[in-house]
Parts: C-alpha cells; sequence; structure tokens
C-alpha cells in the first residue's frame, strides 16, 4: 500500500462486514469527476455515485467554494427560534425544484431523519384536523426506509428489522413487494405487469378501516432493494386510494430525487404527486450530511393554523436543520444541476444506459436485468447453499478492475453520477460482463 494503513479496530463501521473488512480493507482517499482513487493510487470508476448520492461527480469545486467561503463567514447558528438566510434560500431553491404544491421544506440531516420527519408531519397534521385517531401506516415489504425506530417499522426488509422486532412502531402493515421476476423478467423501464398490487391497498384499509390510517409510504422506486421499479399505473392508484381515504402519500425520494430518473423527483418522472416527499443524498451532492421533507401547502398550513401565534407549531427538529455549510453546499449542488442540465442529461443518457446494462443479458448466473433512468440492477441466481457469494465476488473482482459497483443479496446495482459519459456506460458494463464470466 502507498498510503499508510491507519489503525483499523476502533471503527465500527455501518452495514458493513466488519471482520471480513478489515482482514483485507478497501480504502478510498480521494476523488474527482467520475473517479475514486484507492490507497494503492489505482483509479476506480464510480458505478455507485457513492451511495447513490454524488450525482453531480466528485471534487466539485463550486460546492468546495461555496462551503468553505460559508464556514468562513458563519460556521454555525442556532437553528431553533434562530436563523441564518442560506437555510431560507436554500429552502425556497429546492421548492422551486418539486411537484408544484410540495414548496414547504424541513431540514434534516439524513434521509433516515427525513423519513422519522415525514411521518411525524402527518400525525401532527390529522391530529391538528380533528383526526388524531389516525395513527397507522402503510409501508411496503422489501422497502427500505432508513434505520430510524420510524423508517425501519414501516420498512421492509427483513434482516434490517429482526434484532428489534420487539420494539417496532406499532400500528404497521405492509403492502406486497412488486418485484415479480416470473411475471416480468427483463423488464425495460416500468413492467406492464403489477398494478393489481397497489388493490392490497384497498384490502389493508377495509381491514384496519381507513379513518385509522395516517399514512402511506413507498419509495416511488426501490433502491436498496435492488431498483424495484413502479408498474405501470400502480402509483396511480395508491395516490387514487390516499386521496379518496384522506390517508397522506409519502414518497421516499431520498435515492430518486435530484435526477436519478431523470426528472427532479420521481413524482414528476411518473406525474403522481404525494403530500410529502422526503430526500437526503443528491440534495447537495452529499457534500455535507443533509436532508429534507418537502410538504404540501395543505399539510403545512393546516399544522401552522392550529395554536396561538406565539406557539411552537411543531414539535421537532434537530441541532444541524439547515446547518449553514449543508445549506451552502445545497445552494451551490442545485446550480450546478441547472446549469450543466443534469437532470435532462440523465434523461437523454438513459437508453444508452439502458441498452448498455440490458445487454448483460445471458451473461453468467444473470437472472434478471432491470432499470430506469440512471439506475439498474442484476439480479444473479445465488450460488447454492452460499447466498450472496456471487455477487459479492463479483463486486470484488470489478473493484479489481477499477470499477466501483454496490452489491446487496445476490444483486449488483448500478447508479453513476449523472456526468456519465457514454463511453464510460460502456467500461462500467464491460468490466462487469468480464466479473460475471471470472467467478462460478
Ligand atoms: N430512504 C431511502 C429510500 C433510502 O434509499 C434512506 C431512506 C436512509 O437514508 P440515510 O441518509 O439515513 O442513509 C435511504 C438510504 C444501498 C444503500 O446501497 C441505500 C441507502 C443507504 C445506504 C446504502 O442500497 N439508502
Ligand atoms: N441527546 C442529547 C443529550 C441532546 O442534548 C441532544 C440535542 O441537544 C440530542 C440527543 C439530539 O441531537 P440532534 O439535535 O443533533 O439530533
Amino acid at each position: 500500500m502507498s498510503a499508510e494503513m491507519p489503525d483499523l479496530q476502533s471503527l465500527w463501521m455501518p452495514f458493513t462486514a466488519n471482520r471480513q473488512f478489515k482482514a483485507a480493507p478497501r480504502l478510498l482517499v480521494s476523488a474527482k469527476g467520475m473517479y475514486y482513487t484507492d490507497a494503492d493510487g489505482h483509479r476506480i470508476l464510480d458505478g455507485t455515485a457513492g451511495l447513490w448520492c454524488c450525482n453531480a461527480g466528485h471534487g466539485r469545486e463550486e460546492i468546495i467554494e461555496a462551503v468553505h467561503t460559508q464556514m468562513r463567514a458563519l460556521d454555525y447558528a442556532p437553528p431553533f427560534q434562530m436563523g441564518h438566510p442560506l437555510a431560507f434560500e436554500a429552502a425556497r431553491r429546492l421548492a422551486a425544484l418539486m411537484p408544484a404544491g410540495l414548496d414547504r421544506i424541513f431540514f434534516t440531516n439524513s434521509g433516515s431523519e427525513s423519513v422519522d420527519t415525514a411521518l411525524k408531519i402527518a400525525l401532527a397534521y390529522h391530529r391538528a384536523r380533528g383526526e388524531g385517531q389516525r395513527m397507522r401506516f402503510i409501508g411496503r415489504e422489501r422497502g427500505y426506509h432508513g434505520v430510524g425506530f420510524g423508517g425501519m417499522s414501516v420498512g421492509g426488509i427483513g434482516t434490517n428489522r429482526k434484532a428489534y422486532a420487539g420494539n417496532l412502531m406499532p400500528g404497521v402493515d405492509h403492502l406486497p413487494a412488486t418485484l415479480n421476476i416470473a411475471e416480468a423478467a427483463f423488464t425495460r423501464g416500468q413492467p406492464a405487469w403489477g398494478a393489481h398490487l397497489a388493490d392490497d391497498l384497498e384490502r389493508l384499509l377495509a381491514l384496519h378501516d381507513p379513518s385509522t390510517v395516517a399514512g402511506v409510504i413507498v419509495e416511488p422506486m426501490a433502491g436498496s432493494a435492488g431498483v424495484i421499479v413502479p408498474p405501470v399505473g400502480y402509483l396511480e392508484r395508491l395516490r387514487e386510494l390516499c386521496t379518496r381515504h384522506g390517508i397522506a402519500l409519502i414518497f421516499d425520494e431520498v435515492i430518486t430525487a435530484f435526477g436519478r430518473l431523470g426528472a427532479a423527483t420521481a413524482a414528476q418522472r411518473f406525474g403522481v404527486t404525494p403530500d410529502l416527499l422526503t430526500m437526503a443524498k443528491g440534495v447537495n451532492n452529499a457534500a455535507i450530511p443533509m436532508g429534507a421533507v418537502a410538504v404540501s401547502r395543505e399539510i403545512h398550513d393546516t399544522i401552522m393554523a392550529a395554536g396561538p401565534g406565539n406557539a411552537i407549531e411543531l414539535f421537532h427538529g434537530y441541532t444541524y436543520s439547515g446547518h449553514p455549510a449543508a445549506a451552502a453546499a445545497a445552494v451551490a449542488t442545485l446550480d450546478l444541476y441547472e446549469k450543466e442540465g443534469l437532470f435532462a442529461r440523465a434523461a437523454r443518457l438513459e437508453p444508452v444506459f439502458e441498452s448498455a446494462v440490458h445487454g448483460l443479458r445471458g451473461a453468467p448466473h444473470v437472472k434478471d436485468i432491470r432499470n430506469i433512468g440512471m439506475a439498474a440492477a442484476i439480479e444473479l441466481e445465488p450460488r447454492p447453499g452460499q447466498p450472496g457469494a456471487r455477487a459479492y465476488e463479483a463486486f470484488l473482482a470489478c473493484l479489481k478492475a477499477g470499477v466501483l459497483v454496490r452489491f446487496t443479496g445476490d444483486i449488483l446495482a448500478f447508479s453513476p453520477p449523472l456526468i456519465i459519459d457514454e463511453e464510460q456506460i460502456g467500461t462500467l458494463f464491460s468490466v462487469v460482463e468480464t466479473a460475471l464470466h471470472s467467478v462460478d
């Protein structure tokens, strides 16, 4: 190793096989544009935009400069009962990007906090309008909504819930996942099969009584579970049922917002507007931790109208809500997205990306390929008795060949920065193809 190896023992790494990692560490030491550099000095093409978050690519001078300038002027200001101009400006800019009507912005520091915030706002809204009996939430199997107790409860990934099962939020039920490889393998974009799965919401509402349900939360495209694209008509049906029964529809757009699907949000791509929309990651290119919730006027104004004018309307917030450095990075990032037309670029490159990933149909072990926008997944047949081993080995082979991909279970996922070019898309998938040929 050229860079000195740090002592690895003190750090308990998140969502990581710590013992396996520490036996053979993989350290990134710098990044610029589409590439990371590892501790050995190798250049690595970023096929994942970090963790679905560096949508404008790495080391963007405009963001670095904005953060520096802000830190020199004002390092921190309390967000409770005080304010600073850039938080307001970041909110104004975000509001302008959101679907029409979702123009009130609450800042958090992560996707997990955004989800817990959205759930709390939904409860507070119903209470403020005299419907405090609405306490249930409906999530979806295979959904990922972060790791807070709220998000974990509405989430639908068994491994994330198992150890905590006895203390999850009460009053939560789940819709079925929409992925069905038998019915819709190798679908390009939205599957034609599966809109009827939204009818399960009607069944759950009949079971619990709709007047007890506060909110329905889904990822418009499930990212963590391996790029599960909504069937044609599915989100529309959820919207219709929530509207009919006075239930808040929450889209968790922590991954899908900021161009991943070729539009500012998945809501805009699919033409379905939720009542609350959670985001994080791409909000400021992941330069500084930040998340946000976009809230409808109706929900915001209902909560604002409750109580006397000197009362705190919502008993919720974080020490770092709208942190000056994060807000500066957000404004600079939104400028970059706009100046470089990165959402439109993602839409333009989608067909190239789609045909490149589907070109791996027929490669060894490939069981399904799915994609939308600049997101795609290749699901592998698990090696008998060793679930996850194939995808892990393929991930390692890609890394060795200079390409970073994401693996989860036996799924490889791809979500490059939106600045990727056609040649780099070609390199990404040819490396993956070679890697698949190299694993048993
Ligand atoms: N909701 C959604 C839809 C997410 O994708 C979160 C909430 C939580 O965000 P924070 O910032 O608290 O991590 C996420 C995060 C992966 C992967 O590779 C995905 C996420 C995080 C880490 C890895 O699938 N999504
Ligand atoms: N725990 C303690 C003891 C605290 O004092 C605070 C905030 O003041 C928190 C947790 C919450 O921290 P944050 O606002 O960063 O979420």
